[in-house]
């Protein structure tokens, strides 16, 4: 078994959702925070059988907004000093997808 960690973007997650509850793929589903540009992202678990994973990883990807340069100011506080933002090329959009070994699973 495999445990599928996908970082997704907010306003992409209904149709990531809908896509995988239609192919009866398990899916929960965190709300969490960019380290970097320190923006609302999501991020879904999925434990999923060897044979599912490419499929899972392909809806993911074909429900995801393409990956697009934009211009931002990431938020820059060290402690309780103040940074000007300096802004910066991200690429945004996409996913980032980690696919790990699940040891034991059991649902009681
Ligand atoms: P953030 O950390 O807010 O990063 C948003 C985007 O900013 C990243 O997009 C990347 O294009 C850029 N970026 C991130 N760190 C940077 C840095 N130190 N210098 C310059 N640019 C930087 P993605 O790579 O698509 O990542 C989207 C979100 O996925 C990230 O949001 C983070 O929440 C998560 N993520 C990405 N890589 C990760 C990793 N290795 N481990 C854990 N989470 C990760």
């Amino acid at each position: 078994m495999k445990m599928i960690y996908a970082i997704i973007h907010e306003f992409d997650d209904e149709t990531v959702l809908e896509a995988l509850t239609e192919k009866k793929v398990s899916v929960t589903k965190l709300a969490s925070t960019g380290g970097f540009l320190r923006l609302g992202n999501v991020t879904l678990l999925i434990g999923a059988q060897e044979d599912q994973v490419d499929d899972i990883i392909q809806t993911i990807k074909s429900k995801c907004a393409p990956r697009k340069p934009i211009i931002t100011t990431p938020v820059q506080t060290y402690g309780s000093m103040n940074y000007v933002p300096v802004p910066v090329t991200v690429d945004f959009g996409g996913a980032t997808i980690f696919t790990v070994d699940v040891e034991r699973f059991e649902r009681i």
